[in-house]
């Protein structure tokens, strides 16, 4: 199966933060230094935009949209993007696709379709949906883990048999469905989606890796990759401990608020950076606790 695409999407992706203000809205400018963060100072490949990272499925529609508008603006052709546009509500996937390649995105991804216990004959028609009405590269995004939705070898293979569909975020941490999909889908794209287990996805040979932690551990990250290139593994090895470090404190002190206290302590400053309601944002001795991981990690 060849998956020929002009748009070579590869290495380390930020699943993009959004600071949001405290009426719920979006943080324009904070943002814009986010994406300027992780472009010049990060030198990430790209940005996977309107993830789990990016609060997406707490947003409304016009709201998404907003972030694609200021994301491009912002980030012009320096990098690639990925546009996420996936949810339960397949008729505003469409148009969030449609919305995103009008703008010149790279590619888009798609979530599967959760909340409700969809079959896989339903997955597979969403995918067909959308792919039959946007014209652009997609990237499915697994995250059994939050969504409930687990695929196995063959439904991998139905859904990369799609028009369109070039590639999987796999977020999960089965290394045996990781290696059988590199192996038998050699032209489809993988991209790692747990930070934490980057240096073993890249042993596998993935593309890439989209995630959380690289708006803040982008470097380290990319020597990992590069150290497995070069068949440096003890690099490779020590570079993923320091960064399991940074990652075990983060996760332990509230993900997402936590990495937007350390953007915020790596200059990007302007603004409110909190979390959209109903997620919390961050208590006093959290704040606290992030600013020790900052120094004590990076
Ligand atoms: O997109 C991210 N997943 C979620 C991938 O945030 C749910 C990851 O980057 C994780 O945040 C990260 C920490 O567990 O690996």
């Amino acid at each position: 199966m060849t998956k020929a695409t002009g748009k070579d999407i590869k290495g380390i992706i930020s699943a993009l933060l959004v600071p949001f203000n405290e009426d719920g809205s979006v943080n324009e400018k904070g943002l814009r230094q986010i994406v300027r963060h992780n472009i010049d100072r990060m030198k990430v490949d790209g940005l996977y935009v309107g993830g789990s990272t990016g609060e997406n499925f707490m947003l409304g529609k016009e709201t998404k949209k907003e972030i694609f508008d200021i994301v491009k603006d912002e980030a012009k052709d320096d990098v690639k993007l990925i546009a996420q546009i996936g949810g339960p509500n397949v008729y505003e996937a469409i148009e969030l696709g449609q919305y995103a390649t009008d703008l010149d995105y790279d590619a888009i991804s798609a979530v599967t379709p959760f909340y409700y216990k969809f079959s896989f004959e339903e997955v597979k028609q969403y995918y067909k949906d959308i792919t039959d009405a946007v014209d652009n590269d997609l990237i499915v995004y697994s995250i059994p883990v939050l969504t409930g939705i687990s695929m196995g070898l063959n439904e991998f293979k139905e859904l990369f048999e799609l028009k369109h569909i070039i590639g999987v975020k796999f977020t999960a941490a089965d290394f045996f469905l990781l290696e059988r999909l590199r192996k038998k889908f050699p032209d489809v794209k993988i991209y790692s989606g747990f930070d934490e287990m980057l240096f073993p996805a890249a042993i596998y040979q993935v593309d890439g890796a989209i995630g959380s932690t690289y708006n803040v551990n982008g470097l380290r990250a990319k020597g990992i990759l590069e150290a497995v290139a070069h068949s440096d593994l003890d690099k490779a090895r020590q570079l993923q401990n320091d960064s399991n470090d940074l990652i075990e404190a983060v996760l332990a002190n509230g993900l997402y608020p936590t990495l937007k206290r350390i953007l915020q302590l790596q200059g990007c400053d302007h603004g409110e950076f909190l979390s959209r309601k109903p997620m919390a944002s961050m208590t006093e001795a959290q704040r606290i606790e992030a600013e020790r991981i900052f120094k004590a990690y990076l």
